[in-house]
């Protein structure tokens, strides 16, 4: 039987001792980004939730959709466009409701919540990832920082119609 000649850190050369310190200082810098990145990360979207039910979501999305309705999608989804403050968004299976034009620059407060069963808010191409959960409303305090369309699609398994679930969101300048 081959034995290795000796055991590796008997004695520990110069540079295993160089590449163990090199390793230990970045698992560091790496733990304490953690906790400093989440203040001083721009990437953050401040964020409460409160209480709801999916019936009083529900009235409120449809109470704030036909005060602020401009149009229609080219699915029948009502695209609104409501002044800075307040907006609301719900998911179900398998849509976003409705569709939201907010402004460049102008801070929103998004109320994100479901309908029925757990789906993940995910806004692409930029790539902030939230829960829309039943019974939730989810709060995201935002100000878009560039124009142009942003795509919603759901990022947490929701049956069958799962990889249709996609709506919008439109910046205008
Ligand atoms: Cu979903």
């Amino acid at each position: 039987m081959l034995q290795p000649q000796k055991i590796w850190w008997k004695p520990l050369g110069r540079l295993e001792k160089n590449w163990l310190l090199i390793a230990f200082v970045w698992s560091i810098v790496l733990t304490a980004m953690m906790p400093l990145w989440f203040f001083i990360g721009r990437q953050n979207v401040p964020a409460t939730s409160f209480r709801t039910t999916p019936e009083e979501f529900k009235e409120t999305v449809e109470a704030f959709v036909a005060k602020y309705q401009v149009g229609t999608d080219e699915n029948n989804v009502p695209i609104v466009a409501p002044p800075p403050g307040d907006v609301y968004i719900y998911g179900r299976q398998w849509q976003w409701y409705p569709v939201l034009k907010l402004k460049k620059g102008e801070t929103y407060r998004v109320h994100v919540s479901s309908l029925d069963v757990q789906h993940g808010f995910s806004l692409q191409p930029v790539n902030l990832t939230f829960m829309a959960l039943p019974n939730y409303d989810y709060v995201i305090t935002l100000t878009p920082t560039t124009s142009g369309e942003f795509t919603v699609v759901c990022n947490e398994y929701c049956l069958i119609g799962h990889h249709t679930m996609i709506g919008k969101i439109i910046i205008e300048e």
